[in-house]
């Protein structure tokens, strides 16, 4: 900086300089030109008053006269002296002290009389800078008869120019001074202050310290650099975080799975493959907010979880385009390269009409599927038209896999959730070679529950097309067999968990899903403690209590949130002592609300919290705060960091990661978890509080149980479910899945030569 602030003085010292000088010259010689007319002039108005009366005296030969003449007029201003000649050049009248006879005077006056005409000079007399004006004199009849000279002191033309240059000097080095400052300044406020406070900025980054972002004015300028250096620094924190915690278990001699280690596992695995991922769900949406795009990520395990192994060997990731600005940040083959700030797969994008999404999102996939799988008494419901929609965009997404896998020979292809069941037969009829992996995220129902469904055919030999199904636990995967059995001409290896049918095997596994631990994540860490974090929330919320319950879900049918309710009715019941001290908080976020029956029950909650509400509630403290709408990742944080208990009664559900998220905010190791016996979870945390949530009465219990737990038993609980969900974090899940599928070998499942492991896969 002071390298630049010193080329930048020099060169607008020079500049301003020359500038100035180049004016300053022009400006006196201006001047100096206007003096010398000036004089000039007047001498022409000396010789023009003397001429007449000097003709007259010299025609007559008075020669007293014209002394006289010269003598009286010799004094004026700068006026050296006056001089009258004769034809012949002989001084015949001068001013005393002028010498008349000098040889630059003759010539000059001589030059005059001959050609009849003014001559004037400015030249040097001894040493002295005069002004000299020759007249010719005439007789009557136009003779030249003599003539007068007239010498001015011209030396006050230089003294006067001489003056000026001195003022515009001055003038240039006060300028000089004045812009150079001025410069300084700006370069002080605007440059050289803003990139050290954001030189600070990106130390505090660097080295992981807490870092307040320079000003909006601060980075004006500075603006691009600063919408690298953010990304760049979260890129390093997480490369750091990662590399702390792969030392930490280096010495902990732990096998704990991170994004690094699934990352390298799975590049190992697909050797020259590639890989494929397809979800109707984007990890990346682009969406309009006033006159700009925002890009955001949904809030979802998945994206965790995949994203690095796309990352690491850049993948093709294909989802439906649902954001109102997707089509506009795609190329013409509808790819973008993500992650925005660091872009390492391609993410491709699937167009669907309103009327496709309303039959197989809405329609078929969360009115047919959805109710169809889950165990909650809402009434599936079936439409041909839905059923039609539901194939075609399957169809859709296996002519866009199609083309983005290209000439790949041996291509990895993975597929999420019920949406896609038709697509792994779609698939494999055309790329046989390729390994394909289902992984279905909820529960599948029993053969007679499935039986009720008009397209059960179809949807079985869809998903058999897969190479591997996954479920998160063993029991889904009986009920799937037990379907197929049932429904589908086929062979089912109970041995190895395998389906055979038309000469092809699918092998059915358990991988039960799970989340990123917030002690790997640099922006979840807390300095605040439990206390701390329920003091914030209940001032936020305007409410006045001791003991927090909190329950997360979207809201849905499925997750008991109206059961968890008139438990806490219930608890209050049978437990007065806890009213006025108990609150329970339930984030409800707002979902599929395109469809009737979620729209239904979300009244349905309302009521029910309104109604308890409205039974207890005094002062500044109610049972109930129903919070009906998304919460960012963040927020969730602290709820669940602050709350005595999470409680989780869902009437069926495939895993449930809020009762995981709960377990790993707690850093702690304290609060109690209630948890359905009906979610996978449920299979996998036994040192939860299980609860049937439709046993209101049984679930207002554990509430109690809970509160009164001693805490040292809180802590021992906590610790070990902790462990297990480090353990099986996300990350696992995905080598898990990954692995098992990149080690079947095609078409030899069920002749008990699958490398897949018959329980649970577990990576190592
Ligand atoms: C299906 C299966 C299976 C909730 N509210 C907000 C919010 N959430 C997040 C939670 C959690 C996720 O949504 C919900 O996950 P769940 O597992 O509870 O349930 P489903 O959405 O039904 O998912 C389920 C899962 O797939 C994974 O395989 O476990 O059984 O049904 O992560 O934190 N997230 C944000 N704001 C909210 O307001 N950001």
């Amino acid at each position: 900086m002071r390298i630049l602030s010193w080329r930048l003085i020099l060169a607008l010292t020079i500049g301003l300089s020359l500038v100035s000088l180049a004016s300053s010259w022009y400006e006196i010689r201006a001047q100096r030109n206007a003096l010398r007319r000036d004089l000039d002039s007047k001498a022409e108005t000396v010789s023009d008053n003397l001429a007449a009366t000097a003709e007259f005296y010299l025609a007559n030969g008075n020669h007293d006269g014209l002394q006289k003449l010269v003598e009286l007029s010799g004094k004026r201003d700068h006026l050296v002296g006056l001089g009258i000649y004769g034809r012949d050049d002989s001084a015949l009248a001068l001013t005393p002290g002028l010498n008349g006879s000098l040889p630059v005077l003759t010539q000059l006056l001589k030059n005059a009389m001959q050609d009849n005409r003014d001559i004037s000079i400015f030249t040097e007399l001894r040493f002295k800078r005069v002004h000299l004006l020759a007249a010719p004199l005439q007789a009557n009849n136009k003779t030249v008869i003599g003539a007068l000279l007239v010498v001015h002191d011209s030396g006050y033309i230089d003294t006067e120019t001489f003056r000026i240059w001195g003022h515009l000097f001055l003038r240039m080095a006060i300028q000089v001074l004045v812009i150079v400052t001025i410069t300084l300044l700006i370069i002080r406020w605007s440059l050289t202050g803003p990139v050290a406070r954001v030189a600070v900025w990106m130390r505090a980054l660097r080295t992981g310290q807490d870092a307040v972002p320079p000003s909006a004015t601060d980075l004006d300028f500075l603006l691009p650099l600063a919408r690298e250096v953010g990304p760049l620094a979260e890129s390093m924190q997480r490369a750091r975080s990662a590399a702390e915690t792969e030392a930490g278990l280096r010495n902990a001699n732990e096998s704990q799975w991170t994004a690094q280690r699934l990352a390298d596992h799975v590049r190992n695995r697909l050797g020259k493959s590639n890989l494929f991922v397809v979800s109707n769900r984007e990890p990346y949406i682009h969406a309009r907010r006033d006159n700009t795009v925002a890009v955001t990520v949904p809030a979802s395990g998945l994206v965790t979880a995949l994203e690095p192994i796309l990352c690491a060997c850049n993948g093709t990731w294909i989802a439906h385009g649902s954001g109102d600005a997707d089509a506009e940040t795609v190329d013409a083959h509808d790819h973008l390269k993500v992650p925005p700030e660091d872009p390492r797969y391609t993410l491709r994008r699937v167009w669907l009409s309103r009327e496709q999404e309303e039959g197989y999102y809405y329609g078929f996939a969360n009115e047919g599927l959805w109710p169809l799988c889950h165990i909650a008494h809402t009434r599936p419901i079936f439409r041909a038209s839905d059923w039609e929609h539901y194939y075609a965009v399957n169809r859709k997404f296996a002519d866009a896999l199609i083309q983005e896998i290209g000439s790949e020979e041996n291509p990895v292809v993975l597929i999420q959730d019920y949406h896609f069941a038709l697509l792994p037969r779609m698939l494999k009829d055309r790329i046989p070679n390729a390994r394909v992996a289902i992984f279905w995220h909820i529960p599948w129902p029993t053969p007679e529950a499935f039986e009720i469904c008009p397209w059960q055919r179809e949807l079985l030999d869809g998903l058999l097309g897969a190479d591997l199904i996954g479920f998160h636990v063993r029991a889904h995967c009986n009920n799937f067999l037990n379907t197929v059995d049932r429904i589908l001409e086929s062979r089912v290896d109970w041995e190895h968990f395998s389906v055979k049918r038309n000469n092809h095997f699918t092998s059915v596994l358990p991988f039960p899903i799970s989340v990123e631990l917030p002690c790997d994540i640099p922006e979840a860490r807390s300095n605040l403690s439990a206390q701390e974090e329920r003091s914030l929330l209940f001032a936020e919320l305007g409410i006045e209590a001791t003991f927090l319950g909190i329950g997360i879900d979207r809201v849905d049918y499925t997750k008991g949130i109206i059961e968890r309710f008139q438990a806490v009715e219930s608890f209050l019941e049978r437990y007065p002592g806890y009213q006025g001290k108990f609150t329970f908080i339930q984030i409800g976020a707002p979902s599929r609300t395109h469809i009737k029956r979620y729209a239904d029950f979300q009244s349905e909650v309302e009521a029910e919290a309104n109604r308890i509400n409205a039974r207890f509630r005094y002062g500044r403290w109610k049972p109930i705060v129903f919070l009906n709408r998304q919460h960012d990742r963040h927020q969730l944080e602290h709820y669940y960091r602050a709350a005595h208990i999470c409680m989780v009664t869902s009437l069926h559900d495939g895993m449930n990661l809020v009762a995981k998220e709960y377990i790993a905010a707690r850093q702690d190791e304290h609060g109690v978890l209630i948890l359905s016996r009906f979610t996978g979870a449920a299979r996998e945390l036994h040192d939860a509080i299980i609860v049937n949530p439709y046993d209101v009465s049984a679930t207002g219990e554990s509430i109690a149980e809970a509160l009164k737990m001693d805490p040292s038993e809180i802590v021992e609980r906590m610790r070990r479910m902790r462990r297990s969900v480090k353990e099986h974090n996300i990350y696992w899940w995905a080598a898990s899945l990954i692995g098992a599928l990149c080690e079947l070998r095609l078409d030899s499942i069920g002749d008990a030569k699958s490398t897949a492991p018959e329980r649970v896969l577990v990576v190592k």
